[in-house]
């Protein structure tokens, strides 16, 4: 899908377990200024609904799965993450919602940019019309 793309890291495997490095803009395609988790969440809730401005993510469930619906004007897809050595990139103007957290899950985000709430598009319909010129005039199929 547009400006989404999954990620796959080193797995460095031992007897002793699993260690994962995540270096910017090698493994991730941006600089890393901001780190958040999401965690504690009820199987039945659901975040997100919203679309981000300029901000680049990538989030990576640690424990359990989660899904995650992304829209665009022209496009619906549903991802599971359930692996954490797999990133799942979300570039501006896609929406995302994020449900199905199995008990005990963990997703990590890592972001491009410190927190700004007027990065956000939190109306469903506010996001179509922004995004309706990128998706619709440019010839985005995909
Ligand atoms: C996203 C998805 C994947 C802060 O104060 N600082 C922060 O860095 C963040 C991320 C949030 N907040 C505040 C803003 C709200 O008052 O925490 C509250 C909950 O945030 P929100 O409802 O946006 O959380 P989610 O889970 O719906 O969305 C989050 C991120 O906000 C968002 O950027 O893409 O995870």
């Amino acid at each position: 899908m547009y400006n989404c793309a999954l990620l796959k890291f080193k797995d460095i495997v031992s007897n002793d377990g699993h260690l994962t490095s995540i270096e910017e803009r090698i493994d991730v395609p941006f600089i890393i200024k901001r780190i958040y988790y999401i965690t504690g969440v009820a199987q039945d809730a659901e975040r997100g609904f919203h679309a981000h401005k300029t901000l680049h993510q990538v989030l990576i469930c640690l424990n359990g799965s989660i899904k995650i619906r992304l829209k665009t004007p022209i496009k619906e897809e549903q991802i599971k993450l359930n692996d954490p050595s797999v990133g799942l990139y979300i570039g501006p103007l896609i929406w995302r919602e994020m449900f199905d957290f199995t008990k005990g899950s963990v997703l990590l985000v890592a972001a491009s940019d410190h927190y700004s709430e007027d990065d956000y598009i939190r109306d469903y319909n506010l996001y179509l019309d922004e995004a309706k010129d990128t998706f619709l005039s440019h010839s985005i199929h995909e």
